[in-house]
């Protein structure tokens, strides 16, 4: 794997005018022919010869306008396909046949079958797997695909775009055509076959259109898909709605699959889905599920404009589809459900993914400008601070400045492919704004501290507040330019009241948003009557670290009056973390852990507060993770102590809040037939948050053996098992449960997923014992990217104390396991790796432990491209 450097692009010398392909699908000898027409770039040099890419492939034959092509005139190997002496002006037609084995391509990439389905993935570079091609985002055509195939096996013949027809085809064979009008690049091409169920619907788009909707899934699993059909016809709505944006094919069909490497992809009219993200109903989904569901759903398909119509120059460019892509998806959800419960759950998940991945060995810019593996740049960081920086354009142009930006990109670069330089200058052009420096958020990489300190001068009436950022030096980014940050601010009186300054000198300030541009400034509201309580960075409107020092009467003061409920929600955790950090501190020496009352009390207030919906009530019950500590802690960390020291201040609040706890269980159960909607998903989190502080101050497993009886939904079974196996594993109720539960569901893998997932996060050392025995049972695939993540991955990212055990069993464990998966997955191999990527901030003896696995990975011969380039960039 060499080295992809941005400054090296430059276009093709040939222009691909349309693609033509022939399938005739065979599970081990499927024979495709691509029929491709090329005319010479204008300017490129006439001589140059035209250079396809492949991989794993063998040529079959090669036609040039039909003729055979002399030996003499090409070069083919596994990975590439050189034709010299091609026409200077005048538009050929290349016919190549290829050869491959569907059945033997276990790394989910090109042409696989799995479970008796033919399924394609191309992006980022599958589709050089089945055809040599120019196989790079920038080279667009308009397709026609004939697919062949048994019949008997496989009814169903998908490709993207709209049916051209079908028919009979003689021994047992059938045929269908399909034709995708929409120019687009390689990477969006699908091809599915085989026999599935399906469930229809329509939609009429608001031109008018009826567009066929499809989804399809495993013969007797239709009714679960209902949930994402409402889902796919409410992103259809909004984006029309939010977006302006309308369907542009008469059919879009989406097909879920078992094995599959991601959650889903946006390919043309025909998105392929992990199983995982289509399948729903209440007695194997939980409310997270619906959640996920509703999102992935509405995120391939918002892809269709951004993404598909509008595509990436090069694979630098994918924020532009992805980031982009991921703040549509969360603006999605926020109007569907709760947006100040939104925000908080992507506050969360990017402070607990993307925070560590900008601070570690693999921080890359959102734009990076060089890898060697572009499979290991489906990061964090592009998808999530991506989305936080569209965000943040949003946020300082306003939403009618915003909307006027988007609508100039969907017209201006229609049919194009692009890059993040021509997204900007959409934006600059629809406001007038200069956005150089904002323009630094895709170029740097680092998450910005910003320091920051007020003071009220009575006599003045005035409050200064004097900033300063710092970003700090990434992997080959030592120094840093000051960034454009935008802070929405607020300032409240001793009673909670707003206070609205006259005017503000120092920093510019438009509506709540204060601007921070240079490396420290001062800021002065005038007018201000008495000593204000700042609120800063609401709604996480930058994705910083903030180090503000507030005593905890002002944080009490803003988790009970901001108007902003994320900054409500922020106050309580800033009321909380200094405490879970000493406690981690304090269990570490032996020490006795105590709490701060006032942080009790106001997390106590906040869940027992009826003006508050449920589901924030349960995220502010939900105290940082282990991992959120130890990030915090910032090195030297033993997951140990953090893991005690954070039950200990869970017991101490289950101690203070037992009688709200007992009345929340009783009064949050939802009556009447379960409902995946958003409000009856808060009750039950809150439900569920509650009998974990119950548990706790029991200290038997009673009550949550009771919940998992009890249980009519898979959220509420879940939660209980949870508490079991979690809190009380070596009990006799843990182990009925668990057994109880396997026995239920056994013919279930999705939710035989979450069982061996709950195990695999069971704190302590004895958790790794625990799963090389349930690598042995037969629920177990070794083959099935979703079971290796719900164990091995589960285990790795989500187990501190069981992965990180003192002796060093847990880092090797994984050592073997991704040299091992490594062999049939490298995708796969190398994100489970990734769980690795903090093990410098372990205190010496872990650390040690954990380089030497990773060295094991390392010194391995025949390692991927993947694996190679992470485990490399690890150590570094
Ligand atoms: N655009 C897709 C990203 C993707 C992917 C999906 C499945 C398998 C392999 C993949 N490589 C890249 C999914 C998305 O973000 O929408
Ligand atoms: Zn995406």
């Amino acid at each position: 794997g060499q080295i992809i450097h941005l400054a090296d692009y430059r276009p093709t010398d040939f222009v691909l005018e349309r693609v033509d392909l022939t399938f005739d699908l065979h599970p081990t000898e499927t024979k495709v022919e691509a029929r491709l027409i090329f005319h010479r770039r204008e300017g490129a040099d006439p001589k140059a010869p035209l250079v396809l890419d492949g991989d794993e492939l063998s040529l079959s034959g090669l036609l040039l306008d039909q003729v055979d092509v002399p030996a003499s005139q090409f070069e083919a190997t596994a990975e590439s396909l050189t034709v010299r002496d091609l026409p200077e002006s005048t538009p050929f037609e290349l016919t190549i046949t290829t050869v491959i084995n569907p059945e033997a391509n276990t790394q989910l990439m090109g042409l696989y079958r799995s479970g008796g389905i033919y399924c394609t993935q191309c992006e980022a570079e599958g589709f050089r797997r089945i055809t040599y091609f120019p196989d790079r985002p920038d080279v667009l055509a308009p397709y026609t695909v004939n697919i062949i195939a048994d019949k008997a096996a496989n009814p169903l013949l998908l490709s993207n775009g709209n049916f051209l027809g079908g028919a009979g085809y003689g021994e047992g064979k059938h045929f269908a055509a399909w034709f995708d009008p929409h120019p687009k690049p390689s990477y969006l091409f699908a091809l599915v076959a085989g026999d599935l169920g399906l469930v229809e619907d329509t939609f009429v788009t608001m031109s008018g259109r009826e567009v066929a909707l499809k989804i399809y899934v495993e013969h007797g699993k239709e009714p679960r898909a209902a949930y994402a059909m409402d889902a796919l016809k409410r992103s259809m709505k909004w984006d029309e709605e939010r977006f302006g944006r309308e369907y542009d094919l008469d059919i879009f069909m989406i097909v879920a699959v078992s094995d599959f490497n991601m959650g889903a992809m946006e390919n043309k009219g025909l998105n392929v889905f992990n199983d995982k993200y289509v399948l729903a109903d209440p007695e194997i989904a939980t409310d997270a599920d619906y959640a996920n569901i509703e999102a992935i759903i509405a995120h391939e398909y918002f892809h269709n404009w951004t993404g598909n119509r509008i595509t990436c120059r090069d694979w630098f460019q994918l924020c532009i589809k992805e980031g982009l892509t991921v703040y549509r998806d969360h603006e999605f959800s926020a109007d569907q459900r709760s947006r100040p419960v939104k925000r908080i759950a992507e506050v969360r998940h990017l402070k607990s993914e993307q925070f560590p991945e900008d601070s570690g060995p693999l921080a890359h810019p959102v734009r990076p400008t060089k890898y060697r593996e572009i499979n290991n740049f489906y990061t964090t960081t592009v998808y999530e601070k991506g989305s936080e920086v569209t965000r943040m354009i949003a946020t300082l142009l306003g939403r009618d400045l915003f909307k006027k930006g988007m609508d100039l990109y969907f017209d201006r670069h229609d049919g194009q492919a692009v890059t993040i330089e021509d997204f900007i200058k959409c934006f600059e052009d629809a406001s007038g704004r200069d956005l150089t420096q904002f323009s630094l958020w895709y170029h740097q990489a680092g998450t910005p501290l910003v320091t920051a300190s007020g003071t009220y001068d009575a006599a003045a009436k005035s409050f200064t507040l004097s900033l300063e950022q710092m970003v700090p030096a990434t992997p080959g980014q030592a120094t840093k330019e000051p960034m454009h940050i935008p802070l929405r601010t607020a300032l409240f009186a001793a009673d909670g009241a707003l206070l609205t300054p006259t005017s503000v000198t120092g920093a510019e300030l438009t509506d709540d948003v204060l601007h921070l541009t240079a490396r420290t400034q001062t800021a002065v509201f005038h007018d201000i009557p008495s000593r204000p309580v700042l609120s800063l960075n609401r709604s996480f409107s930058t994705p910083i670290n903030l180090q503000l020092s507030q005593s905890a009467k002002d944080l009490a003061l803003i988790a009970r009056y901001e108007t902003d409920h994320f900054a409500r929600w922020q106050a309580l955790i800033d009321l909380g973390l200094p405490n879970l950090l000493q406690a981690a501190r304090d269990a570490r020496q032996g020490i006795p852990v105590t709490c701060d009352a006032a942080f009790v009390d106001a997390l106590l207030a906040a869940a027992n507060d009826e003006s508050l919906e449920p589901a924030f009530r349960a995220q502010a019950l939900a105290l940082p993770s282990e991992a959120d500590i130890a990030r915090e802690l910032g090195g030297n960390n033993d997951p140990d102590a953090i893991h005690t020291g954070r039950q200990a201040i869970l017991a101490l609040i289950a101690e203070a809040g037992k009688n709200i706890f007992a009345a929340l269980y009783d009064n949050m159960q939802t009556p009447g037939p379960f409902s995946p909607d958003a409000a009856s998903a808060g009750r039950r989190a809150l439900r569920n948050a509650a009998l974990t502080y119950l548990s706790q101050s029991d200290n038997a497993p009673a009550r949550a053996k009771a919940a998992f009886d009890a249980a009519n939904n898979m959220t509420d079974l879940s939660a209980a098992l949870t508490i079991l196996a979690h809190r009380f594993p070596e009990t006799a109720e843990a182990k009925a449960a668990i057994e109880g539960f396997r026995d239920r569901f056994a013919g279930n893998a999705l939710v035989i997923d979450k069982w061996f997932a709950i195990q695999a996060a069971i704190p302590g050392a004895a958790t790794l014992e625990r799963i090389q025995g349930l690598m042995e049972t037969p629920l177990f695939k070794r083959t099935n990217p979703n079971r290796m993540r719900a164990l091995v991955g589960t285990f790795a990212f989500a187990n501190p104390t069981g992965f990180g055990r003192a002796d060093g069993a847990g880092y090797r464990f994984l050592a073997e396991e991704i040299l091992d998966i490594d062999q049939r997955n490298p995708q796969l191999a190398a994100r489970i790796l990734t769980s690795m990527r903090s093990w410098r901030l372990l205190e010496p003896v872990r650390a040690d432990h954990a380089r030497s696995a990773l060295m094991q990975i390392e010194r391995a011969g025949n390692l991927s491209t993947d694996v190679r380039d992470i485990v490399d960039r690890i150590l570094k």
